[in-house]
């Protein structure tokens, strides 16, 4: 199968990875004829060079910039787009793909929009990238379409990937501040009192507005939280890693998107508030 993978961060880098044995297509931002990259699966260490896109047909094309970024990556490529069947985001946060599904619109681009809920876990160390933490990746159509393409290798479809993704919205809303504001690893908001009565209360704000806005939660998003928090204990949240690296943060695609919904209902949040423009200052 021919996969595309428009930018290569841990995440994209990652999914390489998985995907080593199909044909893979690297998009990048400038116009270089191919890309390494090295992943490190504890002691495997597997470095490849992958060829730039030419335009040759891809089953997939998997989107893994960070998501402010997406518009600006697919419109580099937007003359080459209808060579790509599927169109897969595959990144933290929610706001993008509307975004997306608007802009593929106006271009008069009719590929079928997918995207991704992740729970694999890899950082950048050098010129590694490091697979943290082993998850899954469910996708599913964004407009709700019955049609099923080929398997995209090592990830499962769910009919209700929005769910999936406000469910993990919840969680990033939660987490990523807190940890990015107190720099902390992610399993110190439940053992240290201060942190973790922030996250108590910051998960009742998120909880309120689910609530109010009849999204679905799997569970109590204290509890949620709590157990993420405990069973991602040694990670340093994707926001933290920004925070430290100085690059910019998916906070806006996370508390902004949040903070968007409840002002178009009047609702406050106001910790949510706080935490993201303490973090965008
Ligand atoms: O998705 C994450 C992130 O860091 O962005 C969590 C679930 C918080 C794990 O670190």
């Amino acid at each position: 199968m021919n996969i595309g993978i428009l930018g290569l961060g841990s995440l994209g880098s990652l999914m390489a990875y998985h995907w080593r044995n199909h044909a893979l297509f690297v998009l990048p931002r400038t116009d270089i004829s191919s890309v390494n990259i090295k992943v490190q699966d504890q002691d495997t260490l597997w470095q490849t060079q992958l060829p730039s896109w030419q335009g040759e047909p891809l089953e997939w094309l998997v989107v893994c910039t960070k998501a402010a970024d997406t518009l600006a990556a697919l419109n580099k490529w937007k003359h080459l787009l209808t060579q790509a069947n599927n169109i897969l985001l595959l990144q933290n946060g929610m706001g993008q793909q509307q975004e997306t599904v608007q802009w593929l619109q106006q271009q008069q681009i009719n590929t079928p929009l997918w995207a991704a809920m992740c729970t694999e876990g890899a950082y950048q160390e050098n010129d590694t990238v490091i697979y943290a933490g082993r998850g899954s990746t469910q996708i599913g159509s964004w407009l709700g379409s019955e049609y099923l393409p080929p398997q995209l290798p090592k990830t499962q479809y769910s009919e209700n990937i929005k769910e999936l993704l406000l469910n993990k919205l919840a969680i990033n809303a939660v987490i990523n501040p807190l940890t990015a504001y107190w720099e902390c690893k992610n399993g110190e908001l439940v053992n240290t009192p201060q942190y973790k009565q922030a996250l108590i209360a910051l998960s009742e704000e998120v909880a309120g507005l689910y609530a109010t806005l009849s999204w679905p939660l799997s569970q109590p998003l204290t509890e949620l939280a709590q157990q993420v928090a405990i069973a991602t204990a040694a990670n340093t949240s994707s926001s933290l890693q920004d925070k430290l690296a100085n690059r910019p943060t998916e906070l806006p695609y996370i508390c902004g998107y949040l903070l968007e919904q409840a002002q178009r209902i009047a609702y406050d949040l106001p910790l949510t508030q706080f935490y993201y423009h303490h973090l965008s200052a």
